[in-house]
Parts: C-alpha cells; sequence; structure tokens
C-alpha cells in the first residue's frame, strides 16, 4: 500500500525548532566527523545563537563587511561549531583581504564535513583572517570578551565623529557569546571594569551560565557572584533562565537595546550538551565526540532522523533567509542609500570612512613630519615619538590610541588643542586611558582595528608581557595595530631588573608576522613610524628609549630611511671592504658607532649596520642582505642591551654578540652599561678578539 503524505507547512515555531536542531545536529556530526571538537555548548546554546542571528542581528549575509553592521563575537571560541552552523545556514559570502566580495559562501557544508581539517573554513576556533563572517579570533578565553570593549568604543568613536542630523551613518551594537572561562580570566574583567567605567551601552555579553568547565563543575574554582561583581562594574545584569525560551532570551536582548548609559550581561542557565541522555550537564560534552551511540539517542531526542548526518532540511535556509537575510538586505540598502545622501552632504566624511574601510591612509597623512638636526645630546626615543604621535593624529582623524597609565612616560599623549580625553561623556576623544589594564589595552585595540580604526597602544617594554597574549592575536588576526614600548632596556636604570627587558625583544620577534623595530635615533624613530603606518595587515611593536640618543648626523651617515630595509649600512670604512662588521639596534647603535671610530683610528675597517628590525630585513632580497651583511666577512660582533637569543643568525658561528644573559640590576645606566659591558672600549677589544689582533 502506497500513501501520499501531503506534509501540511510548518509553522514558524516548528521552523525555529528544526532551525535550531540543524545547528545543533550539524555541530554534532561535524565534531563526530573530525575525531575532536566541542559539542556540548554549541548544542546548548543554539537556541541564542538562532534568536540572536535570526530575530535580532543587523547583518546582511550578502555582505558581512557592511560598516554599519551589528557584530558577533563568540568569546568562547572552541563553540566555533556554532558559528560555522549559522554562517553556513545564513549563506554569508565569503570577502577577500583586498575586501572584495567573492559571491562564494563563506563556509560550505564540504567545509563543515571537513571541520578541523586542512584548507578547511571550518577550522577548530574561529579565525578573523581566514573566514568571512568572523568579526574577530578567539579560542584563548577571555580575548573575545575584552576584544568586543574596543568594538564598541570604536563605534562611539565614529558615531561622534560621523553622524550628523538625519544620518545615523554608525548605529550598530556588538554582541557577545562568553563562557565560565571568559569571566575567569582576569583580562574579562579588566575589560569588563572599562566598559563599565565608559557606561558602553552599545555592548551585551551573554554569559553561558553551564556551571561546566574541562575540569568538571565550576564550583571546583568558581563560586563568586558574578551578577553582584558585574552590578559593581557599573554593568546592566539581566537573567534568563532557561536557555530553550526564545522569547525570554528575544526579550532580554530588547532590554538591552532599550538600556541607555551601561553595557550588559544577559545570565543565561543553560545545559551543557542538552538533549543527551547520558551527557548533559557535565564535563564529558565539553570536549570530545559524543560517540555514536549517543549520538543516535541525541537525535531521537530532537526529533532528528538518527541515520542522517550534516542534514539541512528543507525550508530551514529559507527561514534564515526570511529572517536575517530579509531584515539584514533591507538595512543594508536603506544604510546604502543613507550613505549616498550623506556623501553629497558631508562629501569630507564621506571620503574618510571609505579610505578608512579600505585601510588606506588620507593624502597627506605624512606631512609635517619632523626632521631631526645632528645633535649630540640627542632626544630620547620615547620623545620623538611623541612628536610624531602627535603629527600622525592631526593628519589621519580616525589615528587614536592611549597607555595604559603611562601617558607622561611613554609619551605619548596627544597635546594639541582638540585631542581630548575619550571618556561616555566625550566619545570623540582621541587620548584613550586603558588604566593599568595592559593586557585588556591589548584586545582593546584590537577592537578598534577590526572596527577600521588606526589605533596605538602603550606601556614600558616590560609589561608588554601583560598584554602578549593580545599581541599575539593580532598578529594571528593579521591587524595594523601600533604597540609603543619605551624604556626599552636598562635606561631606566635605578628602577632595577623588575623594569628592565631582558628576554622581550626575542619574545616579539618570534612572533611570526608582527614587526619588531627599535630605532636608533630621533630620525629612525620618524623612519620607523612612516614604514609602520603604511602597514595593512600586519601589527607593528616599536621599542624606544627612555634616555636621549645622539641623533646621528646624516650628512656624514647614511639616511635614516634605511629603517624601511630593516637594516642598512650606516657606516664603513675609507673606500669601503670592511674586515669586520659591528651590527647594532637601539641604544647601542652609537656606541658601537663611537667603537667604530675607534677602530677605523686603530687600522681596523669596521662598517656600522644599524639594524632596527630583523623581520623587514629578512624579507628583502638575498641580494640586498649580502651587500649589507657580506657574506666573505666572518668577523661579526652584534651589540644589543637585550638577550642574546636569536643573533647567531646574524652573527654567524664565528661571529660574537654582546647582549645580555642575565638579568639587569638596580643602579644608574652608566653603571650598568659598565657592568654588562655596553662601552665603546668593550665593544673594540672584542672587535680585536675577533680580528686575531690581540
Ligand atoms: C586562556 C585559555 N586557557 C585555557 C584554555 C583551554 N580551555 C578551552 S575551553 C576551557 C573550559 C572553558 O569553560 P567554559 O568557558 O565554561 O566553557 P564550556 O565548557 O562551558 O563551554 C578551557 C580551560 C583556553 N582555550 N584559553
Ligand atoms: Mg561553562
Amino acid at each position: 500500500m502506497s500513501t501520499t503524505n501531503v506534509a501540511a507547512p510548518m509553522t514558524d515555531t516548528e521552523l525555529d525548532q528544526l532551525s535550531i536542531n540543524t545547528i545543533r545536529t550539524l555541530s554534532i556530526d561535524a565534531v563526530e566527523r573530525a575525531k575532536s571538537g566541542h559539542p556540548g555548548t554549541p548544542m546548548a546554546l543554539a537556541p541564542l545563537v538562532y534568536t540572536l542571528w535570526n530575530r535580532v542581528m543587523r547583518f546582511d549575509p550578502q555582505d558581512p563587511i557592511w560598516p554599519d553592521r551589528d557584530r558577533f563575537v563568540l568569546s568562547n571560541g572552541h563553540a566555533s561549531m556554532l558559528l560555522w552552523s549559522v554562517l553556513h545556514l545564513t549563506g554569508t559570502c565569503a570577502v577577500d583581504p583586498d575586501y572584495e566580495r567573492l559571491g562564494q559562501p563563506s563556509v560550505s557544508l564540504d567545509d563543515i564535513r571537513r571541520f578541523r581539517q586542512i584548507g578547511s573554513k571550518a577550522p577548530g576556533h574561529p579565525e578573523y583572517h581566514w573566514v568571512s563572517g568572523v568579526e574577530a579570533t578567539t579560542g584563548p578565553l577571555g580575548q573575545g570578551v575584552a576584544t568586543s570593549v574596543g568594538m564598541a568604543i570604536a563605534e562611539k568613536w565614529l558615531a561622534n565623529r560621523y553622524n550628523k542630523p538625519g544620518f545615523p551613518i554608525f548605529d550598530y551594537d556588538i554582541y557577545v557569546v562568553c563562557g565560565d572561562g571568559c569571566l575567569m580570566e582576569g583580562v574579562g574583567a579588566e575589560a569588563a571594569s572599562l566598559a563599565g567605567h565608559l557606561g558602553l551601552d552599545n555592548l551585551c555579553w551573554v554569559y553561558d551560565n553551564n556551571h561546566i568547565t574541562i575540569e568538571g563543575q565550576t564550583s571546583l574554582a568558581f563560586t563568586e557572584d558574578v551578577a553582584t561583581r558585574f552590578l559593581a562594574y557599573g554593568w546592566n545584569v539581566l537573567r534568563v533562565g532557561d536557555a530553550n525560551d526564545l522569547e525570554r532570551i528575544q526579550h532580554a536582548l530588547g532590554v538591552f537595546r532599550e538600556t541607555k548609559g551601561r553595557p550588559t550581561l544577559i545570565i543565561l542557565d543553560s545545559h551543557i550538551g542538552y538533549g543527551s541522555p547520558h551527557k548533559h550537564d557535565t564535563a564529558a560534552a565539553h570536549g570530545e565526540p559524543l560517540g555514536e551511540a549517543e549520538v543516535r539517542l541525541v537525535k531521537q531526542s530532537y526529533g532528528w532522523p538518527e541515520e542522517a548526518q550534516f542534514l539541512v532540511p528543507d525550508g530551514v535556509r529559507e527561514h534564515f533567509a526570511a529572517g536575517i537575510g530579509a531584515r539584514g538586505a533591507t538595512a543594508r540598502s536603506q544604510w546604502t542609500a543613507l550613505f549616498a545622501s550623506y556623501r553629497a552632504a558631508h562629501p569630507g566624511l564621506a571620503t574618510e570612512i571609505e579610505q578608512m574601510q579600505r585601510r588606506d591612509l588620507p593624502a597627506g597623512w605624512d606631512r609635517n613630519l619632523p626632521v631631526f638636526p645632528a645633535d649630540a645630546k640627542g632626544i630620547a626615543g620615547r620623545e620623538a615619538s611623541g612628536k610624531v604621535l602627535n603629527v600622525l593624529a592631526q593628519n589621519i582623524p580616525w589615528f587614536l590610541g592611549g597607555s595604559a597609565d603611562l601617558g607622561p612616560s611613554n609619551k605619548t599623549t596627544l597635546t594639541y588643542e582638540g585631542a581630548g580625553s575619550f571618556q561616555a561623556g566625550s566619545p570623540g576623544g582621541k587620548n584613550l586611558h586603558f588604566g593599568i589594564r595592559e593586557h585588556a589595552m591589548g584586545a582593546t585595540v584590537n577592537g578598534l582595528s577590526l572596527s577600521k580604526l588606526r589605533p596605538f597602544a602603550a606601556t614600558f617594554f616590560i609589561f608588554s608581557d601583560y598584554a602578549r597574549p593580545a599581541i599575539r592575536l593580532s598578529a594571528l588576526m593579521e591587524l595594523p595595530t601600533i604597540f609603543v614600548f619605551t624604556h626599552d632596556a636598562m635606561g631606566d636604570g635605578e628602577d632595577g631588573p623588575t623594569h628592565q627587558p631582558v628576554e622581550h625583544l626575542a619574545s616579539m620577534r618570534a612572533i611570526p608576522g608582527l614587526v619588531t623595530l627599535r630605532p636608533a635615533d630621533a630620525n629612525e624613530v620618524v623612519e620607523a613610524y612612516r614604514y609602520v603606518m603604511q602597514l595593512r595587515h600586519r601589527p607593528a611593536v616599536l621599542v624606544l628609549s627612555r634616555q636621549p640618543l645622539p641623533t646621528l648626523d646624516r650628512r656624514a651617515f647614511a639616511s635614516a630611511a634605511g629603517v624601511a630595509r630593516g637594516a642598512y649600512v650606516l657606516a664603513d670604512p675609507p673606500g669601503g671592504d670592511p674586515e669586520l662588521v659591528l651590527i647594532a639596534s637601539g641604544s647601542e647603535v652609537s656606541l658601537v658607532v663611537e667603537a667604530h671610530e675607534k677602530l677605523l683610528a686603530e687600522g681596523t675597517r669596521s662598517r656600522v649596520v644599524s639594524m632596527p628590525s630583523w623581520e623587514i630585513f629578512d624579507e628583502q632580497t638575498q641580494e640586498y642582505r649580502d651587500s649589507v651583511l657580506p657574506p666573505s666577512v666572518k668577523a661579526r660582533l652584534a651589540v644589543e642591551q637585550a638577550s642574546t637569543f636569536g643573533w647567531e643568525r646574524y652573527v654567524g658561528s664565528s661571529g660574537r654578540v654582546i647582549g645580555m644573559t642575565t638579568f639587569g640590576a638596580s643602579a644608574p645606566l652608566k653603571a650598568l652599561q659598565k657592568k654588562f659591558g655596553f662601552e665603546p672600549d668593550k665593544v673594540v677589544s672584542v672587535a680585536r678578539q675577533l680580528l686575531g689582533k690581540q
């Protein structure tokens, strides 16, 4: 007997549930196939992500970089299958690094089938530079929530500068999903405190309060009252007691949107592994496949065909198209029309917005950059930097930044008339005050950069350690953030070894993609900024001296423009043809210049190479590199007030390094230079040894 089953059209409620279960089962199947990943949290949070995306967010899958879109950050990045599912089901399109739309899906079903495999656009954790529609790279817990604070600051700043009566060009919200881990991490606390202080009412964190982390119940280590803590930070705190209640979730998100003057935390009580008879509410659901037998039981509980894998039932894609797709398309086309009339009314501002979106610099961005005259007494790297920053900030409207409470010391304060401080009541300020929160500062500037502003962050080089995870992510995300680190070595003498970086240069140089620059004098500082400003997809670290460094006479020495090649020949023996190469960076360049003069006087044909940046030098042609460090010259001596680690690559096995192999000490700088061998005579004597001249 055959029957014809004419199915009644599904109700919206049924389609909601079908869509949610599609997210859940795609997540489960992907983890199962990959034999690794995190199924439990996507199973629990599918209703939240569904509600947020399909009912609330202003996001057009056709154009995932539309500037006025709401942002979504999955701070608990291990739950990445939530994002891959929703990017796939909404048909979000891919964009290339030049911000061109490619017309192909960002995440295909095939990518999901190849979750966590090489080349898949569904990698283990959300990766900004790799998958379109990912707003921030997350996975290191706490980074996403902290980055979102920068995104919220950026929206306030952009709205303040560009919105005009009748033209709400920037009017978006930042939604973040986070778990216990993000709220346990210190960086999450720093960021929440800053967001509360700044009253960022465009920022909503949804906290997945599932009482589970990897080791088991949160009662093992996390028993604080999160709600009270966030109230104390000045947040609006809401609670939704059932993660499956779409109406309550939607209601809470509505309350967030109506709340002014405070960020919102929605505490969402959920059950990790929801639907799994044996694993729900247990750590076992966190980070491993459920196993075939359990998957069948889970699918039964969802009313899902047990055998089906990677199933996207009919109607689900259409349901997303009718929700976020239609809403996003309308919002974007309205915005595009608005922007067209904005361009007519405010052409200059419209051009700025377009340049910023492409990470281009405005015409004249480098006008009035200082040129420093030769001066034996010289000027500190941080001083020269302060002058450059003040010029750049006036030339580039969207260039802004600040320090972790060390502005007066880092010389990063923007002091020109009208620069202002960014605060809740003055969202146009260009001086950001991060407070003593280096880690959140790093993540915040990442958020600013993700929002296409051009930010810098500053502290003492020693405290780069406190921001390092965010610097690393900056490099991984390929963001052109700028880190200004002063007090680069032992220049703060009496402060002692707690304040004297040793291994930090090596540590920065080890981060792939990051450009580290340690300029030798004021004109190298200018050239370093000139180079860095033109980077569109790379972060940079500027390592600057506290103490004055002689400003080299560029009529006698090579031009500081050599900085753009990472290393360059600063001085040669008469007639060239060196027998010895002295290599140095930063404050040690003028030291080796002194030694070089002594060596010349005693008939040694030495060359001085200023090497502000290893990375940039390594990217030059072999021919250029050989012209600076001739392969035939084996007598090479590098001098740098930092760990010797890594210098072998330039001095070779027969070269020498004068550097640090211990911590520093508390004493005046002169005494430290003597104690650790950073004196011209020491350089001369090691040079003689290298040449067998003594
Ligand atoms: C900084 C950092 N430390 C440790 C980890 C490893 N890790 C990944 S998930 C996780 C547990 C997170 O618990 P929770 O945020 O509650 O997520 P849930 O299991 O509830 O999804 C840990 C420790 C990490 N990703 N980042
Ligand atoms: Mg948890």
